[in-house]
Order: C-alpha cells, then structure tokens, then sequence
C-alpha cells in the first residue's frame, strides 16, 4: 500500500496515526503542496479532486481521510480503533463525519487565516473570516466539550479513530491561536490524546 501525503496536513496526521497505531505496513510518498505537486497530471489521475491524502492499494485508488481511515482499520480484524459492533462503528463514523462537516471547517478557516497565509505569503488574515472561523469554532466546540464530559475517549474506554479525526485539527491550536481556552474538557482530552506514541510521532515537522 502507498500512502500519498504531506506531513504538515492535519488530513494526513489522522491517516498516519492509524498507520502507527496499527503497525500497518505502508510506504509513504511526499507531495510537495506547497510546490503545486498535486496539480501535477500523474497525481490527478490518482485523485481528481487534487487533495492529499490519497491511498493506493494495489489498482484499488482511495481519497477522502476518514473512508482511509476506515480502510485501513479494517485491514487488521478485532482492533479497539474500528472495532467491528455496527452501532460503535456508527457512533465513530458520526464523529468522522461531524469533522468534516463541521468541526474541520471551523477549524481550518483559522488554520488558513492565522498561519497558512502568513506561510504562502497570501497576506494579512481577513477580519470577515476570522470572525466567522470563531464564531463557528465556538459553536462545535461547546458540543464536543459537553460531550467529553465524564468520557475519557470521544467513543467507549479506548481512543477510536473519531479522537484521531477530531483531534486532527487542533495539532494548530498554538499557532492558529484556536481559542480552546474556555473548553476544559476539549483541552483535558486532546492532551490525553497527545501522549500517544502513534500521535507523538506524527507531529508535523517545522513548518519551511
Ligand atoms: N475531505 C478531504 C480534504 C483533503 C484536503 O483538503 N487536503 C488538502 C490538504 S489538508 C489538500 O490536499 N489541498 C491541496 C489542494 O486542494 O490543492 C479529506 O478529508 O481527505
């Protein structure tokens, strides 16, 4: 299996997370996006939509994070990060679904405004933005916060792969300046998150 990725996307920490958690055997290939290397026409014809990560299993082509996910938990049978009851499987795949719908968004336009910018040279963040990004931001983190309380893992005693899609995005909290002050159980659980072997190692690298 190959795994195209690059190392400073937070959809490509939660795939190499379950990589590490699981031991998966996979060989891993850099595309540059801060060179345009998706745009290239080989990739392309790998994933249409030009987005990293993207997963190749043989002649079997797969894009979107959490399906990835998914695929690559179910590679090993019996495991606690997709564990096989359909109504846990459920349960994890809601809050997969919760990040890409709403939680990442939120997120990620701070992410964009706050760092990304400043690193592409695309200018000063936008106050329309910023002030939508929070507004949103504030909203899903008062539900994931009520929804730690008394709860170790976002699903059951053991981290899923809903902590590593939710958690995702938070590895910018410092450097967008997420405001997760305010939301102590958010806080209590990502820290727990954060001492993961499978999490440690894949912490992005300093940004160039
Ligand atoms: N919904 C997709 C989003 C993937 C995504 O947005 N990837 C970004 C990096 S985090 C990307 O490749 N952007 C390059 C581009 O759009 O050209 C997923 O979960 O895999």
């Amino acid at each position: 299996m190959k795994l195209y990725h690059f190392p400073h996307s937070p959809n490509t920490r939660k795939v190499l997370a379950v990589i590490h958690y699981l031991e998966l055997d996979t060989e891993l290939e850099m595309v540059n996006l801060l060179t345009g290397e998706q745009m290239k026409a080989e990739f392309i014809q790998l994933n249409p939509n030009h987005k990293i990560p993207t997963l190749e299993d043989g002649d079997f082509v797969l894009w979107e994070s959490n399906a990835i996910m998914q695929y690559l938990a179910s590679r090993k049978p019996s495991n606690k990060l997709w564990p096989s009851d359909p109504k846990v499987q459920a349960d994890i795949s809601r809050w997969q679904c919760w990040q890409l719908a709403h939680w990442g968004p939120a997120c990620e336009t701070l992410i964009y405004e706050r760092m990304v910018k400043k690193i592409t040279g695309e200018g000063d963040p936008d106050p329309a933005e910023i002030a939508k990004g929070e507004e949103n931001f504030h909203l899903f983190a008062a539900v994931l916060n009520q929804h730690l309380k008394g709860r170790r893992w976002i699903v059951g005693d053991n981290v899923t792969l809903a902590d590593f899609s939710v958690g995702a995005p938070l590895t910018y909290t410092e450097a967008a300046n997420l405001p997760i002050e305010s939301y102590g159980e958010v806080r209590r659980w990502y820290d727990e998150l954060e001492k993961l072997d499978s999490w440690k190692k894949t912490a992005p690298p300093a940004m160039p």
